[in-house]
């Protein structure tokens, strides 16, 4: 007998009191009918996201190194034979959240949503991010002769056994590009799927364009 899937959905914060009771809210709607768990890594958020957090039955870590650190430790603090990764602001819609969880059980080892493709879409990426994501995705594709439409996207799912093969180490914003390098180096069935990325519901990012923008060539560099 096929046991039933046990999902983890994890989600880095700081400072996202605006938006956390919402996307809480919205999750345990959509994932009525799944078994499923979400761990909340937050990174010393000065405002009231722990606190919001605590109202709901959710595992709540600690981590001070960054986003990729934070996923990082969420993914090695989970159980599930599925996990998602996941921001708090509301851009990752929770109505994509099955279409990401069904892929891998259709067998897929990780699904990764893209703006980029038909169907896909953006509100809430500027032109300056999205020249470099896109010239970052055409060098991604030259130099590990990869097929992706985007890379610096954090909305993806993955099973256990392809999550242990990747050991990921990108503490930062390079988080995202060192999954798609190591995905596709280690030979793993990978699917893009559309996803619409929402404007920031409340608060404000802490991506900063430049600095990361070079930590990301950086990561896409020194894995060759
Ligand atoms: N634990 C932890 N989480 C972080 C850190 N930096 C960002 N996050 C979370 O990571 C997710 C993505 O960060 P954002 O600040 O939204 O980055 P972004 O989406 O590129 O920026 P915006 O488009 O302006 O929202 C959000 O859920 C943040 O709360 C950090 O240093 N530690
Ligand atoms: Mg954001």
């Amino acid at each position: 007998m096929k046991l039933k899937s046990f999902v983890s959905i994890v989600i880095p914060t700081l400072d996202e009191e605006g938006n956390l009771d919402k996307l809480l809210k919205t999750i345990r709607y959509e994932l009525n009918d799944y078994n499923y768990e979400i761990i909340i890594v937050d990174g010393y958020s000065k405002d009231k996201t722990v606190k919001i957090a605590k109202k709901y039955k959710v595992k709540i870590l600690y981590d001070n190194a960054g986003k990729g650190s934070a996923l990082i430790k969420g993914f090695g603090n989970s159980k599930g034979n599925i996990i998602v990764s996941m921001d708090a602001d509301l851009s990752h819609r929770p109505e994509e959240l099955k279409l990401l969880i069904n892929t891998i059980k259709s067998g897929y080892d990780i699904c990764m949503g893209s703006r980029f493709l038909n169907n896909g879409g953006s509100e809430d990426i500027s032109m300056i991010r999205r020249i470099g994501n896109k010239f970052f995705v055409k060098l991604i594709n030259f130099i590990y002769k990869s097929n992706y439409t985007d890379i610096c996207y954090g909305y993806r799912s993955f099973s256990r056994n392809a999550l242990k093969k990747l050991s990921l180490n990108e503490k930062g914003f390079g988080i995202e590009t060192e999954i798609s390098i190591m995905a596709k180096k280690n030979n793993l069935k990978i699917l893009e799927i559309p996803s619409f990325e929402k404007k920031r519901y409340n608060g404000s990012g802490k991506l900063r364009t430049l600095q990361d923008g070079y930590v990301i060539l950086k990561t896409i560099l020194k894995n060759i």
